[in-house]
């Protein structure tokens, strides 16, 4: 049967979400972009227990996003463009220090969009990488390069921990349920520049408002 209690979960799809989140006016929609966000959780939690501390909290920043969405004024959380204007234009973002706005929609944003130029670095380095590489030392060095500069030192401590726990290459391959090695790389060369597409329309939106270090 293909009932949706049969459905095999594929990276393939979960990686269309960042395709088709972009319109061609290239605004973001926030639904699509949290979808991807959802499956990409999903497939985390099928590498096991040890990545459950890193999931709950893109759980939570998820749930804050979808809560904005499915809220009264959800019609102005449609694209992350719509989200940045409604918050500021209401003076409903935290822009120097911790005040009355905690968990707006763009401070929140912000931390899954760090998050996001990581599975880039990590997602290219799989892709390049040869049969021996180790999954482990990619994911580290994408989090060193990008999301780790964000967070104290404990953080990183418990990254680098749970990132020695990382199933090779090879399970890795097969969890993402995409087909042959030569199918994953080439969903790989598709899905990594669309990613990086959107990262960088976020990253521009977010500079020109100056948002990049939300507290
Ligand atoms: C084929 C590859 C697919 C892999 C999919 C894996 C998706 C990774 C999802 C990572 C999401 C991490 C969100 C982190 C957001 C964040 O930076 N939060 C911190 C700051 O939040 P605050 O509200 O306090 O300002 C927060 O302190 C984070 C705590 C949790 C630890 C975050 C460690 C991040 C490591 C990222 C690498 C994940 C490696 C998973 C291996 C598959």
């Amino acid at each position: 049967s293909t009932g949706p209690e049969n459905h095999k979960f594929s990276l393939q799809e979960v990686l269309d979400s960042f395709r088709v989140c972009l319109s061609e006016d290239e605004h973001v929609s926030l639904e699509r972009y949290v979808a991807g966000w959802r499956g990409l959780v999903k497939f985390m939690n099928s590498l096991g227990n040890v990545f459950t501390f890193i999931s709950k909290d893109a759980v939570s920043k998820i749930q804050i996003l979808v809560n904005f969405l499915n809220g009264e004024n959800g019609s102005h959380y449609v694209t992350i463009q719509s989200m940045v204007k409604y918050e500021l234009e209401n003076g409903l973002v935290d822009v120097s220090k911790r005040g009355t706005h905690p968990e707006s929609g763009c401070r929140t944003l912000l931390r899954l969009h760090r998050a996001l130029r990581w599975l880039e670095l990590f997602l290219e380095r799989l892709r390049i990488s040869k049969e021996d590489g180790k999954t482990s030392v990619m994911c580290a060095d994408a989090y060193n390069e990008s999301l780790s500069q964000h967070h104290p030192w404990v953080i990183r401590k418990a990254a680098g921990m749970a990132f020695c726990v990382l199933p090779g290459r090879p399970t890795f391959f097969e969890v993402m349920n995409v087909g042959s090695t030569e199918k994953v790389v080439e969903m790989l060369g598709e899905a990594v520049p669309m990613i990086s597409k959107v990262y960088k329309i976020t990253e521009d939106l977010y500079a020109q408002n100056n948002l990049l270090e939300l507290p």
